[in-house]
């Protein structure tokens, strides 16, 4: 990438951020994406979060992909390019290429180049002669893979449960599309956090040492340095909340008091108790999830899960 072209991407990303802030907060439940908790101290506080005692759904994915890596392996076959939509530290990617017969490629998708370059660096290193081809791009929205991929069939790869970041609607959606990009013959490696109960579920996003807090409440200083807001960030708490009805668990940042926050020449009101809701990471059944698959033009090949039954990891083809 030349540094012209970084720069006007990063320019293009601080407006979609400033246009996303002002739809958002003048909505009348006022509401951020969660993309947008990805700039490079959110990536480096996520990480974080996968390390914590109360954030199970990294180590139990973890265990699984490593578990059953000879299952993985036989089911999805040879020579496939593998692509990962989202992939963070590229450890995944790392362990599930080590398991996998003779991968054609390794093709990382993100809109954060902060992840991008250290999941390649990490694939390059442990699989060197691996052709390695990051794609900076929102995967939420439609982006052409590398021609230099060619024709060998495709391993669609979307680990750690961002599914569930989806709304049920966007997460066939998505789907649907990743099917049309990767193209018909190919195979979708998923993972999915399961229903479970309100007191786990609840903990693990908002854990004793505050780290989700820290990660949630990082978005209004990221809208302080790129939007040029003006939020008085300790005047916010975050809250994670198990809403049992729509079977997701939400984050909001509560204004402690009522207050005017300025943003990109905008006033914003809050209410004391007035919330933005950030994030929602839904929680599937097995049957659900089969459905939104089969829904999107997926049949599911094979799923497997921890003894506990927190999380599963699917194989998709179609
Ligand atoms: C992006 C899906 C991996 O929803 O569990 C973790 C993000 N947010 N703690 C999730 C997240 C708060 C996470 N994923």
């Amino acid at each position: 990438m030349s540094e012209a072209h970084s720069r006007d991407a990063a320019a293009q990303q601080r407006g979609a951020l400033i246009a996303d802030a002002l739809a958002g907060l003048s909505a009348p439940r006022k509401t951020l994406p969660c993309k947008w908790l990805y700039d490079a101290e959110g990536c480096s506080l996520f990480e974080a979060i996968t390390r914590l005692p109360e954030y199970y759904p990294t180590r139990t994915e973890v265990k699984i992909l490593a578990e059953q890596a000879p299952a993985i392996a036989a089911a999805v076959g040879p020579g496939r390019a593998v692509v990962e939509f989202g992939p963070g530290d590229g450890a995944k990617a790392a362990l599930l290429l080590g398991g996998l017969e003779a991968p054609a490629a390794y093709v990382p998708v993100d809109i954060a180049p902060e992840w991008l370059e250290g999941a390649a660096n990490r694939v390059v290193e442990a699989h060197p002669g691996l052709p390695v081809l990051p794609v900076v791009a929102d995967f939420t929205l439609p982006f052409a893979l590398p021609k230099r991929l060619g024709t060998a069939p495709r391993l669609g790869f979307f680990p750690g449960s961002t599914i569930g970041n989806f709304e049920p609607e966007g997460a066939i959606a998505f789907l649907r599309r990743a099917h049309a990009t990767l193209g018909a013959g190919s195979r979708m490696l998923l993972g999915a956090d399961l229903v479970k109960g309100r007191a786990v579920l609840e903990a693990a996003y908002d854990d004793a040492a505050g780290v989700t807090a820290a990660f949630d409440l990082n978005l209004l200083h990221r809208l302080n340095r790129e939007a040029g807001a003006d939020f008085d960030v300790a005047a916010f708490r975050h809250r994670a909340i198990w809403n049992e009805t729509l079977e997701r668990v939400e984050m909001h940042l509560v204004a402690e008091r009522a207050q005017v926050v300025r943003l990109a020449g905008r006033s914003i009101r809050f209410a004391a108790g007035e919330s933005i809701h950030t994030e929602s990471s839904h929680k599937y059944r097995p049957e659900r999830l089969a459905e939104l698959a089969a829904a999107a033009g997926w049949r599911v090949a094979q799923r497997w899960t921890d003894p506990q039954a927190l999380f599963s990891v699917w194989l998709l083809e179609g």
